[in-house]
Order: structure tokens, then C-alpha cells, then sequence
């Protein structure tokens, strides 16, 4: 038989044939996120020792995201509780996956998959089958004596590792910021940066100058952060967050060396067949909410002013033919990603090829329910010559997982939030260890984030 990872990256030699690490024991339970709500945490033991991940939340979830079970027991945590996913994990998941190989992803989340039974991970909950998923990369790795993402790109069939472009979200606005801003997120591609180290220590500068510009143009009160660490200055134009990010860009003296990436996160705003920019503030502002086409010409108009990186997210999580509009006519110069419209499923993004509906993929594992069908979601999509951007969650934790994911895929980017608050700061310091480890091994995508 073929050791599992023959002729892979890690190099690793103690492969014989048998069983590397079983798994032991698996231990979950209900712990807290970075907005103060419950999710899962599962340990999973071998004799390498505990292996510990844990499951992020969105707040602007695609409908057709893998369902994320809570008990809806309104007399704990506001029926947010996730008793059930742990429980799942611990009286049912346990027992089926027990005894298997933690390098073996593949079979594991296999098990997992057919145990749940259902398209959508309805049974056992996504949240808990993905728990179980990341902690068994994880304890295949250490089993193997290799770093996470070598093991991830093991599995991927990934063969040269390059650091992926980071996208900051500095100025939040729709369902993350008590705001009247529309768009959800405005971020800063720092393209030009050297390496990913670099990349950081720009956008931290470009992020302390844009609290200054905020706080003189609004007052202090306007330097509050939303849920991903970006400010949330009480505007209502896109126009005007883009124009605040400009002066902190100039003002830090990076003009040209960084890009603008929107996620519109449009879903939110889709109401009645037309999108409200004004949701937030006017209510009954439906007869001036934009068109499809609208929209399109309003896209056109900030990239033919902006130096826009991507555009998230631009439509509503149906609107294929928008999509494929927008994509005809500015993809070759900007990336078009989607993100509630893809939803890191396999089935969804073959029809998005074949509707030509983008040219990038928003990976966020919690999407899907396990590392197995994240790698498949990225293999199609690169395959199809899209970029792939790994992305947090709105409700993150201190684990680093994506980062490592990101590089073991050869991602061209990462979301992650802005470089403020420690659960997104723990992807992006992971970010800058992987980079020292690799040492002159990898480059930094910088520019070429859409094909590393
Ligand atoms: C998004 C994400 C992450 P949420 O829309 O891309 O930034 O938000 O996790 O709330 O879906
Ligand atoms: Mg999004």
C-alpha cells in the first residue's frame, strides 16, 4: 500500500503502513465567541496528545450556508446555546469516528458526512461535524511532526507555498456596525507590500492614521470598532468611507502600494427585488432602492475612481444574472467574488462556472461543514481559474486555523478583519510565524493575489 503521503511536502518518514494515530477519545463543548455567543470546541486525543479547534459564527449568513444547529432554548444565551451540536459530537460523532486514523482525513469526514445524512448537515449541525473536521487536521499533522499547513497542503496536493495577500477590514458597516452604512465591508490590500510581515506593519500604520482621520472629521466617539475590528463612523455613503480610506492611505504615505476590496455582503440589503442602500436609516425607502443594473453602474463607477482589488459579494445571493453581468464586464481588471452565492459549496460552484458568474471564491469553512469538501471547493475553483480568498467569520475565535489553511491551499488571500482585536490578530500573527518558518521558501502574493 502507498503510504498516505508519499513523495509530499512534509517529507515525513515514519509512515509503515499501519494506523499513524488513532483517534482516542473526543471531547466538545460549548465555549464562547469574540461577539459573546456560544459555539463548539471539540479535543481530539491521540497518542500525540490533544488536538483543540474551534467553530466561528456569521451574522450575514448566506441562506444557503451548511446549517449551524442552536438549541433555540430561550432560556439560555437567548436560545443560542449549541448543547445539542456538542452533545452530537460527544455521544454520536465520537462513536463513528473513534478508532480511525486522524490522518485520514478524507475517510473521517466521510464518515461524518453519511452519518449526518442530509444536504445541508441539518442533523448534527454543521458546526458540530466541523469541529471534529479541524481537529483532526490538526492532530494529523502533529501525528505526522509537521506544521498544520503542510499537512493541509498534503491533502490538497498542494506542491510550493506562497503567503497569501491579506484583505483589512477597517471600516464595517452593515449587519456588523451599529452604523447606517450599507456595505458591510471596506478593506485595505496592502499589494505592494514585500512580504506578508510587511503587508502587516502597512496596514496596522494605514489603520492608527485612519482612527486619526475619523476621529478629526467625526469626533472620538466615531473610533469605535464593529465586530471585525474596523471602524464604524456613522456614515451613510459608501462614497464616504471610500474617500476616509483614501486620505489615510495618502496620509500614510502608501498611495499606489495599497487597494480597496468592498464586500457588499448585498443579501442584506435585496429587499422587495431591489437593493436598499438605504435599509439601515429610511424606512419605506424602497421606491429609491437601485435596480440590478443600477447597481452595475454604481460598480463601474467606484472602480473607474477607485483602485479596487475585488468586489464581494456585489448582488444578492440568487442574482446569478447580475453577477455574470458585472463579471463580463469589469472581471478582467477587478476580481468578482462570491461569497453568499457560492457558500464554499462544490454544487454551487459548478454552477457558477458554468453561469461565468465570478472569477473568485470566498472559502469560509463553517460554510460547507468540513476540511474535505473546503479543499474540493478550492481545487474546483482554481481549476476553473478563479482566485480564492480563505475568509474569517464575523464571530471568530482564538483559533488560527484559516491562516494555515490558506497557505496549505495556495490561496492568493485571506480575510481576516482588521488588524485590531486578538481573534482576528491570531490569524494574521499565525500568518507571520508560517512566513519566518518558510523563510526564503515562499513568496508573498502581494498583486498577483489572483493567481499566486
Ligand atoms: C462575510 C463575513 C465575514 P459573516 O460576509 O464575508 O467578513 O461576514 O461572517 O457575518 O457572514
Ligand atoms: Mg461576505
Amino acid at each position: 500500500m502507498m503510504p498516505l503521503w508519499y513523495n509530499n511536502l512534509s517529507g515525513d518518514k515514519r509512515y509503515d503502513g499501519d494506523i499513524l494515530a488513532e483517534i482516542l477519545k473526543i471531547r466538545a463543548r460549548e465555549v464562547l465567541d469574540s461577539r459573546g455567543n456560544p459555539t463548539v470546541e471539540a479535543d481530539l486525543f491521540t497518542r500525540y496528545g490533544i488536538a483543540r479547534a474551534m467553530v466561528p459564527s456569521g451574522a450575514s449568513t448566506g441562506i444557503h450556508e451548511a446549517l449551524e444547529l442552536r438549541d433555540g432554548d430561550e432560556s439560555r444565551y437567548a436560545g443560542k446555546g449549541v448543547l445539542n451540536a456538542v452533545k452530537n459530537v460527544n455521544d454520536v460523532i465520537s462513536k463513528a469516528v473513534i478508532g480511525m486514523d486522524c490522518i485520514d482525513q478524507k475517510a473521517i469526514d466521510g464518515v461524518m458526512i453519511r452519518l449526518d445524512g442530509t444536504d445541508n448537515k441539518g442533523r448534527l449541525g454543521a458546526n458540530a461535524i466541523l469541529a471534529v473536521s479541524m481537529a483532526a487536521c490538526k492532530a494529523g499533522a502533529t501525528s505526522k511532526g509537521v506544521p498544520l499547513y503542510k499537512h493541509i497542503a498534503d491533502l490538497a496536493g498542494v506542491r510550493e507555498f506562497v503567503m497569501p495577500t491579506p484583505s483589512f477590514n477597517v471600516i464595517n458597516g452593515g449587519r456588523h456596525a451599529g452604523n447606517n452604512l450599507a456595505m458591510q465591508e471596506l478593506m485595505i490590500v496592502p499589494t505592494g507590500a514585500e512580504t506578508f510581515r510587511d503587508a502587516m506593519r502597512v496596514a496596522s500604520e494605514v489603520y492608527h492614521r485612519l482612527k486619526e482621520v475619523i476621529g478629526s472629521k467625526y469626533g472620538k466617539d466615531a473610533t469605535n470598532v464593529g465586530d471585525e475590528g474596523g471602524f464604524a463612523p456613522n456614515i451613510r455613503e459608501s462614497e464616504e468611507g471610500l474617500a476616509l480610506l483614501e486620505d489615510a492611505i495618502r496620509g500614510a504615505g502608501y498611495q499606489g502600494e495599497i487597494k480597496i476590496g468592498i464586500d457588499s455582503a448585498a443579501s442584506e440589503f435585496f429587499i422587495g427585488g431591489r437593493y436598499d442602500l438605504g435599509f439601515k436609516y429610511k424606512k419605506g425607502s424602497r421606491g429609491k432602492a437601485k435596480t440590478g443594473r443600477e447597481m452595475i453602474a454604481l460598480y463601474k463607477r467606484f472602480a473607474e475612481k477607485h483602485d479596487i482589488a475585488f468586489l464581494e459579494d456585489p448582488f444578492a445571493q440568487d442574482d446569478w444574472a447580475d453577477f455574470s453581468r458585472l463579471t463580463a464586464e469589469i472581471g478582467k481588471r477587478i476580481e468578482v467574488i462570491g461569497d453568499d452565492l457560492l457558500v464554499t459549496n462544490p454544487e454551487r460552484i459548478k454552477v457558477g462556472i458554468e453561469k461565468k458568474a465570478v472569477n473568485g471564491l470566498l472559502l469560509k469553512v463553517n460554510q460547507i461543514g468540513t476540511v474535505t469538501e473546503s479543499i474540493k471547493a478550492c481545487k474546483l475553483a482554481q481549476k476553473s481559474g478563479w482566485g480564492v480568498c480563505v475568509s474569517h467569520r464575523s464571530g471568530e475565535t482564538e483559533d488560527p486555523f484559516i491562516a494555515d489553511l490558506a497557505v496549505g491551499l495556495k490561496a492568493g488571500h485571506i480575510k481576516a478583519g482588521a488588524p485590531c482585536r486578538s481573534e482576528r490578530l491570531a490569524k494574521y500573527n499565525q500568518l507571520i510565524r508560517i512566513e519566518e518558518e518558510l523563510g526564503g521558501d515562499c513568496e508573498y502574493a502581494g498583486a498577483n493575489f489572483r493567481e499566486p
